[in-house]
């Protein structure tokens, strides 16, 4: 019998690239396309790894009769390979690996979405979204093709207290709920989130493995977008941010439970960028050394906020945290529907969300986009968003906080630069990466669009001012 694991060929390619990975990587390969773990020796092309087999000679496909001429000390099967037939079958192998690990996967996420309240005949799980943090599936249900759920796996490296996020993730939905319900709303479940209690109550299950689970309801017929289209579609994600806003903003902040301490307190991101650029990866310091003083440079300006918030000039809010563009669901017709992600909705100031939404709302290219050309600021995004947020948001805020607005964007972009070029320069150990150097293409990216905003700051002010 086969056994199960977890150490599939192309992980194993991706670690690393040496010749003593490169045989273990086509043995695995070999063992799992043959169902063979033992009696089965492979000579590999363009190397010589085995001494015992230093003689092979490579023919033209699988040839056991043939060769060796000299028979080996040890009796085993000698299979040699050209080039063509090694990639056909690494190929199959890794097309196989693939179907079963997939299914073995799914099985074990079965078990998981078991545990759950969930009703219908599960006919498939699979990744879901573009988050950096969490894993994310959609579980499709034979009976309700556009329903279903989401099981995610909470990540405890992220979010050490997983019980004081479902904790406030419950306090806050059942809080828009009653809201959304008292305006007449009727199809709340689509304008909320709605946790799936576990079959034994509680609303998250801890598995064998001390991976922790949670499960809400889909949202039927949603749309989600990394990057904007257009500008009404940013103005409904601007309304969808200002209206949450609000609706929390009654909501006693002391409730609330802190999920990421001092998750947007830039002294502490300085800290922890000062700590990377001094004990993180030499060559990667070296490599960023541009990077590194130009966010340097700009420390003092973009304390400002932080300043505000210490003396107590803008007061503290129960905010979202993480208003990027992806965490607004919207409806076929381009309207906002849901806001996502209630992880991180803790107290902090509204500048947190105008100004995250803002690099993820105006930025003309991609949140990592490789090509720095791509990358600036919409400045008619930009005037879409302060006029949906503020629609919804504007009788609570301050003047104090109006004015610090047009900052926030270029504070919040700042930050994330500081926070991924922190990540790269430890070694990638926060955010998901999809490759090497994906850290350092994030900074970059970010970088270029906090320029971008300086260079149209001036523009910025005189819109959010022109909003009253
Ligand atoms: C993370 O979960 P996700 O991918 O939406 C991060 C945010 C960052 C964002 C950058 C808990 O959000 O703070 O702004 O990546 N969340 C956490 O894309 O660190
Ligand atoms: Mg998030």
């Amino acid at each position: 019998m086969l056994t199960i694991r977890s150490n599939w060929p192309v992980n194993l390619w991706l670690k690393s690239w040496d010749a003593k990975s490169y045989k273990k990587l086509l043995h695995k390969a070999f063992q799992n396309l043959f169902f063979i773990k033992k009696n089965l020796e492979v000579s590999y092309p363009f190397c010589n790894f085995n001494n015992d087999l230093h003689n092979c000679r490579p023919e033209r496909g699988l040839c056991q009769k043939s060769w060796p001429k000299r028979p080996v000390q040890r009796k085993k099967l000698c299979v040699c390979l050209t080039p063509g037939t090694f990639a056909g079958l690494f190929f199959i192998s890794i097309v196989f690996n693939f179907a079963f690990y997939s299914s073995v996967l799914m099985d074990q996420l079965k078990v998981i979405v078991d545990q759950f309240s969930v009703t219908g005949i599960i006919t498939d799980i699979a990744p879901l979204g573009s988050g950096h943090i969490h894993e994310t599936y959609r579980v499709a249900i034979e009976s309700d093709p556009d329903g279903g759920y989401v099981l995610q796996q909470i990540n405890t490296h992220v979010f050490r207290d997983p019980e004081a996020v479902m904790h406030n993730i419950d306090l806050v939905t059942a809080h828009i709920q009653k809201k959304l319900t008292g305006s007449g709303i009727s199809d709340t479940e689509r304008r909320v989130l709605t946790p799936v209690k576990l079959r034994n109550g509680g609303l998250m299950h801890r598995d064998q493995s001390d991976k922790v689970w949670r499960c809400f309801l889909y949202i039927r017929n949603h749309k989600t977008y990394d990057r904007a289209i257009n500008e009404e579609q940013v103005y409904e994600g601007g309304k969808a941010y200002g209206m949450f806003l609000q609706m929390l903003s009654d909501l006693p902040a002391s409730h609330i439970r802190e999920t990421i301490p001092g998750f947007h307190d830039l002294d502490l991101r300085l800290h922890q960028f000062d700590d990377a650029c001094r004990n993180g990866l030499r060559m990667r310091i070296d490599e960023t050394r541009r990077e590194i003083n130009l966010l340097g440079e700009r420390k003092d300006e973009m304390r400002t906020i932080l300043e505000l918030g210490k003396s107590g000039e803008i007061p503290l809010r129960i905010v979202h945290h993480d208003t990027k563009i992806n965490n607004v669901l919207f409806d076929q017709n381009g309207k906002g529907l849901c806001v996502i992600d209630l992880d991180t909705v803790m107290p902090g100031y509204v500048h947190d969300d105008f100004g995250d939404s803002i690099r993820t709302f105006t930025n003309t290219g991609e949140e990592d986009d490789a090509d720095l050309k791509r990358v600036s600021i919409n400045l008619s995004f930009f005037e879409a968003y302060v006029f949906g947020f503020c629609e919804q948001a504007r009788s609570m805020l301050s003047q104090v906080e109006k004015d610090y607005l047009a900052l926030s964007a270029r504070a919040m972009t700042y930050m994330q630069s500081l926070r991924f070029l922190a990540d790269y320069l430890n070694g990638d150990v926060y955010y998901r990466i999809h490759h090497p150097g994906h850290n350092l293409q994030r900074t970059r990216a970010q970088i270029k669009l906090m320029l971008c905003m300086e260079d149209n700051y001036d523009e910025m002010k005189r819109i959010i001012k022109n909003m009253g």
